[in-house]
């Protein structure tokens, strides 16, 4: 019988060995990884309690290595054999993201593993959006646009054929897991030849940037990496002094004593040649922005009802201060959204009794006084502790904000809202999972074990 290797085990490979070809592609990614591991190196040294908390939960060695990628992809059948594809490494589709409403044509969701054991063995994920041909008024470059990618194929035959060898035998022997993670690191290789000529380019690029750059290649190019960080303002701070131009501020809550969902931050997406065919089998030169570097710092994932809050204060924030992408009015932003963000709490406790996060439950090993099994009562006499459960998705108006500092400073484009969840289902191939019920289904189990584990031991 041959011996299939895990799903997260080829994950693992398969992001580092993406994050072998991207470095490699772009140097400026590079960089930033050395200045993260450096950031993060003092950080842990000047903090012997956050090292010491980290060391028991976190895989110290892994600490700065990357956490999530992105791609853009042209079609539905593309989607579809996309998720075939992530499912080998145990990656599913979970939530849905419409980013119409920030004027990008895109919607979206994150391919990402699903359960506790496989988050700690690698978390790494794919934010992958889907053009919305739809969005794009002009009916003869849509059919065109539409034309070219029904053309193009951005799987390798290895690819699919060890996809469908994955699915049929229900995983891949060593030798076989290593050609997969070969194989499909090609649909993620940057092409600096164009598959359109530069007339087609420019007129795709005016209907909007993102439609040339899903369109105008071989294949959907990992458009950037995310390292994670542990103190986010100062890598931002730090990123022009190592020749890198951040964007103008970091995405999503202000900085905090109990960290909430996500902050992100990158750098701007760098102008690089490319060419483009012409008829008579010649290139003509020219240059295209898509791809860049970021980081992120997570934190607690929240309920509905602290999803709701932090919508809110952020929603107050940006109608007072609307960051310019020319950093302008970076700090006056800063202000506001630490202001408005004063009403979140700022406790574990606070946040717990309030029902803004989840949190998993574990004994503390002490005995009970009584047999009871109410768990505020055990919290209070202290058999059983909380820590939060770390947010693991993504968030639209950050995105949305990545977007567009990569897209150009130039003004936005304007879309009517119109999410579009159970189109993007119907051509994924399947339904995406949702967050929410996710992490309560996770905090939920972690109280079922507490007060099964007290019941065998009153028995
Ligand atoms: C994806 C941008 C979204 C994030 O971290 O929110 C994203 C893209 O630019 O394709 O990656
Ligand atoms: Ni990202």
């Amino acid at each position: 019988m041959t011996e299939y290797v895990s799903s997260s085990e080829i994950r693992t490979a398969f992001s580092s060995a993406m994050s072998a070809m991207y470095r490699d592609e772009v140097p400026a990614y590079g960089t930033l990884m050395t200045l993260v591991s450096k950031v993060n190196a003092e950080t842990l040294a000047a903090n012997p309690e956050l090292k010491g908390r980290l060391t028991a939960t976190d895989n110290l060695e892994r600490i700065s290595e990357e956490r999530h990628g992105a791609i853009r992809l042209g079609t539905a059948d593309e989607l579809a054999m996309m998720r075939r594809v992530f499912a080998v490494m145990g990656m599913y589709p979970v939530g849905y993201y419409d980013l119409s409403t920030a004027g990008v044509p895109v919607h979206s969701t994150a391919f990402r593993p699903v359960g506790d054991e496989a988050l700690k063995r690698n978390p790494f994920r794919v934010f992958t959006s889907l053009l919305r041909l739809d969005l794009i008024a002009d009916e003869g470059l849509r059919e065109e646009a539409e034309r070219i990618l029904a053309k193009r194929k951005i799987f390798t035959d290895g690819a699919i054929e060890l996809t469908e060898k994955a699915e049929k035998n229900g995983g891949l022997s060593a030798a076989d897991a290593n050609r997969f993670v070969a194989e499909v690191l090609e649909t993620f290789r940057w092409h600096d030849k164009a598959s359109v000529d530069a007339s087609m380019y420019h007129r795709l690029h005016d209907a909007h940037r993102l439609i040339a750059d899903v369109v105008s290649f071989k294949g959907p190019h990992i458009n950037h990496l995310t390292p994670r960080t542990l103190d986010i303002n100062k890598v931002q701070a730090l990123m022009p002094e190592y020749g890198i131009a951040p964007k103008a501020v970091v995405e999503g809550p202000p900085a905090r004593e109990c960290p909430i969902l996500l902050r992100q931050t990158s750098f701007k997406a760098l102008e690089e040649a490319v060419s483009f065919p012409d008829a008579g089998g010649s290139f003509e030169t020219g240059s295209h922005t898509a791809r860049f570097g970021e980081i992120e710092q997570r934190g607690i994932a929240l309920t509905p009802k602290g999803r709701a809050l932090y919508d809110k204060l952020l929603d107050d924030c940006r109608k007072r201060v609307r960051p310019a992408a020319d950093g302008s009015n970076a700090k006056e932003y800063e202000e506001a959204l630490a202001l408005s963000f004063t009403d979140f709490p700022d406790t574990w406790a606070a946040i717990r009794s309030q029902k803004l996060g989840y949190f998993s439950y574990s004994l503390t090993g002490k005995a009970p006084a009584s047999s009871g099994t109410d768990l505020e009562d055990l919290i209070s006499q202290d058999v059983v502790q909380f820590d939060p459960i770390v947010y693991e998705d993504f968030l639209p108006v950050s995105a949305a904000g990545i977007f567009q500092s990569n897209l150009g400073d130039s003004a936005q484009q304007e879309f009517v809202a119109s999410p579009n969840q159970k189109r993007f289902e119907a051509d994924l191939g399947s339904e995406v999972l949702n967050e929410f019920a996710h992490y309560a289904g996770i905090e939920e189990a972690s109280i079922d074990a507490c007060l099964a584990t007290l019941a065998t031991r009153a028995a």
